[in-house]
């Protein structure tokens, strides 16, 4: 067993914190996967993913987002706490205890890796050449990996230190401590859940991208100059649906087709979400005049020319739910530019990222 010297370097601080940082990291686990699953589904899940709650995402990404940053100053602390064990000296004294350093060594690295890139994500920095979302979910089994193996490792000292000790000389010190870090997380989480939480949104300090301060009350994550979209001239404007019985509309003959108006949150997987009106043409009706089987996919094309979000794929669980439109107003006006002028999709229970703007084809995928 460890030796702990110093005050709170001790292993009933290092339990409790572990317990906190434990649950951050489960539902961040968690929520981690939804989104990858409703991002790149394997083919047997993808024309089975739910299109309800209408507000699915919209919770798991908000919570995702949350408990990574709630993460951070847990991290610290537990760091803190544990650091005159990291740093003890003969380094190794076998081959076992070789083995359990190697493993809190993986774990520290990936907890500290994983945090320092959801955090630059938020912030959109992408300082490095390998693809974001890869290398985070590549991570995510290896740190839910370490961890596992950390608490089944440490499962005696856990058990011997999880309940409270009759005689304690820290207790006090470490109440303080503990008070100081639940403190912490709490600003940290209050000053960023405005970006998904209305009522929270006067104290939003640190989050990237707010509702309030974009155009037609819902945040851009890129404008229409960052994606390469020029002004899009209506007069030659056409919307292609190609499909068995396949067709073309200008942006009038769209605007006659019956609208609907449907109240439905964006969440971005960056954490920021907003619940707006939209209006437009149901996707389903769409499809039915282009002769589309019910269990069809559905490819969306925009007409940004490149980058990852150009095209995207629906199964028919979103195509088939009378609340995804093919939207041409938001809040009551005409799709601004950076919005997605002069048609982009909204459905329910899915990733901002997907939700592609610019559209100017729409077609029918042989399954
Ligand atoms: N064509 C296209 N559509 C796109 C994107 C994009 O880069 N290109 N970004 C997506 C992302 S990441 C989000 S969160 C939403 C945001 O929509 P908004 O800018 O209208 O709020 O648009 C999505 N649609
Ligand atoms: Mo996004």
């Amino acid at each position: 067993m460890v030796r702990f010297r110093g005050r709170l370097h001790d292993a009933r601080t290092a339990t409790v914190l572990g317990r906190w940082l434990g649950l951050a990291v489960v539902v961040c686990f968690f929520t981690g996967l939804v989104s990858h699953l409703l991002q790149e589904p394997p083919g047997w899940l993808a024309p089975r993913l739910p299109s309800r709650p209408v507000w699915g995402y919209r919770l798991t990404q908000g919570l995702h987002v949350a408990t990574g940053v709630a993460a951070v100053p847990l991290l610290l602390v537990k760091l803190w706490a544990v650091y005159p064990a990291l740093f003890q000296w003969p380094p190794v004294r076998s081959a076992r205890h070789a083995l359990e350093r190697a493993s809190v060594g993986v774990l520290v690295a990936t907890a500290l890796l994983e945090t320092v890139l959801g955090l630059a994500n938020i912030a959109q920095w992408y300082p490095w050449p390998f693809s974001f979302r890869r290398t985070h979910w590549a991570l995510a089994w290896v740190l839910l990996g370490a961890t596992l193996l950390h608490v089944a490792v440490k499962a005696p000292d856990i058990a011997r230190h999880w309940r409270r000790r009759r005689v304690d000389p820290d207790a006090a010190d470490r109440r303080s401590l503990l008070r100081g870090v639940g403190a912490a997380v709490g600003v940290l989480t209050v000053v960023t859940a405005g970006q998904s939480v209305p009522a929270l949104r006067p104290l939003t300090l640190l989050a990237p991208r707010r509702p309030d301060a974009s155009t037609q009350g819902v945040p851009v994550n890129r404008t229409a100059a960052q994606a390469g979209v020029g002004r899009i001239a209506v007069a030659g404007w056409r919307l292609v649906v190609a499909g068995p019985e396949g067709y073309a509309l200008t942006l009038h003959e769209l605007r006659e087709l019956p609208q609907h108006t449907e109240r439905l949150p964006i969440a971005c997987v960056e954490g920021w979400s907003a619940s707006a009106e939209w209006t437009g043409v149901r996707l389903r009706d769409l499809l039915d005049r282009a002769g589309a089987p019910a269990a069809a996919r559905v490819r969306v094309v925009s007409s940004q020319r490149r980058g990852a979000y150009r095209t995207t794929e629906m199964g028919p669980t979103y195509t088939r739910d009378g609340l995804t439109l093919l939207a041409l107003r938001l809040n009551g006006e005409e799709l601004s530019p950076d919005h997605g002028f002069p048609a982009r999709i909204i459905a329910p229970n899915r990733p901002g990222v997907l939700q592609t703007k610019w559209v100017s084809r729409i077609e029918v995928v042989a399954r």
